[in-house]
């Protein structure tokens, strides 16, 4: 962008009149703010882009119909779901990110819901869907998926997080983007059966303590919940956002598992057993268990704790506009309950400030948080920190370090830090 001294836009300068243009599709409201660079329609040169007959004018535009199912506009096809090609061998076992960076509001559209399989997403239809229950129960059921759908339903808004997410971020910053470094994180609308109803079905047996929940893909995904946790709000859900599960998500039926690690929330969902103690699977004990500094693990490390993030700018959101208002923005979201307030430190820490909630609070889904500023102009150490319904603190990397140690790859909820230069661009770096 071409820039004077002061910041503001050189007379007549495309970006000048692009931005003019803008302002007046918003009503003009930002031109009288003093902090943006646009001027009074009267000041300005004629915009062609104002003045003359357009392109899009001359012709008519597509029928109802073209896209029977629609689709993002071509202009907006950089905004997808990405995977880092070295950190799997794979991609049948592997995982790709949502692109937190470019998303707004709370809601996570369904195609850009982050992917992690351990073999592959299959594709099972409805009709052969089965869903046993067996184990310490009066009676083993089997359901079909048009016997979930006569469950009294619910609809419920949650984030789903991989306990591997930031997990490459341990030892020091490792990747270049927040799409990266905290996109394994998607925040639907479920809609769904309880699985307090389903067991009431066949009756759980008073020693019935765990629930073992096993997937259909060939990985047979298979961990323990604890039941207190699978009566108190675990759901099976078929729907996301309104609309049947995307295959990818487990259709036709996935478990929600409110605020605990996204690997409990067992896609393609095909078996519940009900018994006295946990099964220790693989997924619950080689992995997604923490190992300490002194060698020591810790184990069922299933809730998720409070975390927050800038999604911008970050380092695929530089900021492009020059000094003056900025909107710092970013997502925030617990396990344990709501997210209550967030700070913002544009100088790494020395001063925190109090960023604007917008868009529902819910309990364990994804808040949206915005810092407005008038930016100097000069280099800042950008950090968010969370702070949730029970007065937990996102804890800064040292402090998360002192107690957790270096052999971690879950759980990594620490602050990031994105340093922003003079000339906009932000960078991956760690002060503490
Ligand atoms: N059946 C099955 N369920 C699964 C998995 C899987 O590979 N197979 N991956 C788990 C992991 S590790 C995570 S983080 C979440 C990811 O859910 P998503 O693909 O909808 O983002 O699903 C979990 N459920
Ligand atoms: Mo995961």
């Amino acid at each position: 962008m071409t820039e004077s001294p002061d910041g503001r836009a050189k007379p007549h300068s495309t970006d000048r009149r692009r931005f003019l243009t803008r302002s007046l599709a918003t009503g003009g409201a930002l031109a009288t703010a003093g902090l943006v660079p646009a001027r009074a329609i009267s000041q300005t040169a004629p915009d062609p882009l104002i003045t003359e007959v357009q392109p899009w004018a001359q012709y008519l535009g597509d029928g109802v119909d073209v896209y029977p199912y629609g689709m993002p506009i071509e202009f907006e096809s950089d905004v997808i779901r990405r995977n880092v090609p070295w950190l799997t061998a794979e991609t049948a076992s592997s995982i790709n990110f949502t692109p937190i960076h470019q998303l707004d509001g709370i809601i996570t559209p369904n195609g850009l819901c982050f992917e992690r399989h351990h073999a592959g997403s299959i594709e099972l239809a409805k009709e052969d869907y089965r869903l046993m229950i067996n184990g310490l129960v009066d009676q083993p059921l089997v359901f079909t998926y048009a016997d979930l759908e006569r469950f009294p339903r619910e609809n419920r808004i949650y984030f789903l997080e991989c306990a591997a997410n930031s997990g490459m971020e341990w030892a020091g910053p490792q990747l270049n983007g927040a799409q990266f470094t905290h996109g394994m994180i998607h925040n639907v609308m479920y809609t769904g059966v309880m699985v307090k109803d389903l067991l009431a079905e066949a009756g759980v047996k008073t020693e019935g303590k765990w629930l073992l929940a096993e997937g259909a893909d060939a990985s047979a995904m298979t961990r323990s919940v604890p039941m207190d946790k699978a009566l108190e709000d675990c759901m099976v859900a078929f729907k996301m956002n309104g609309e049947a599960l995307r295959k990818e998500q487990g259709y036709p039926a996935r478990l929600v598992v409110p605020g605990w690690e996204g690997n409990m929330w067992v896609k393609w969902l095909r078996r519940l057993e009900v018994g006295d103690q946990p099964w220790e699977q693989r997924e619950e004990t080689s992995k997604y268990t923490d190992t300490l500094e002194d060698g020591r693990s810790r184990k069922w490390t299933w809730v998720m704790d409070a975390k927050s993030v800038i999604t911008s700018p970050s380092p695929q959101m530089p900021i492009r506009h020059g000094k003056g208002r900025l909107v710092i923005t970013g997502v925030a979201w617990s396990g344990r309950g709501t997210v209550s307030e967030v700070h913002v430190t544009t100088d790494g820490g020395v001063n925190w400030h109090q960023a604007r909630l917008s868009g529902p609070s819910l309990d364990k889904s994804m808040h949206r948080f915005y810092y407005e500023m008038d930016w100097d102009g000069r280099p800042m150490l950008l950090q968010s920190r969370a702070v949730d319904s029970t007065g937990y603190v996102q804890p800064t990397k040292d402090v998360l370090r002192k107690f957790r140690g270096l052999n971690s790859i879950y759980h990594n909820n620490g602050i990031q830090t994105w340093a922003i230069s003079a000339d906009g661009e932000a960078e991956n770096v760690e002060i503490s």
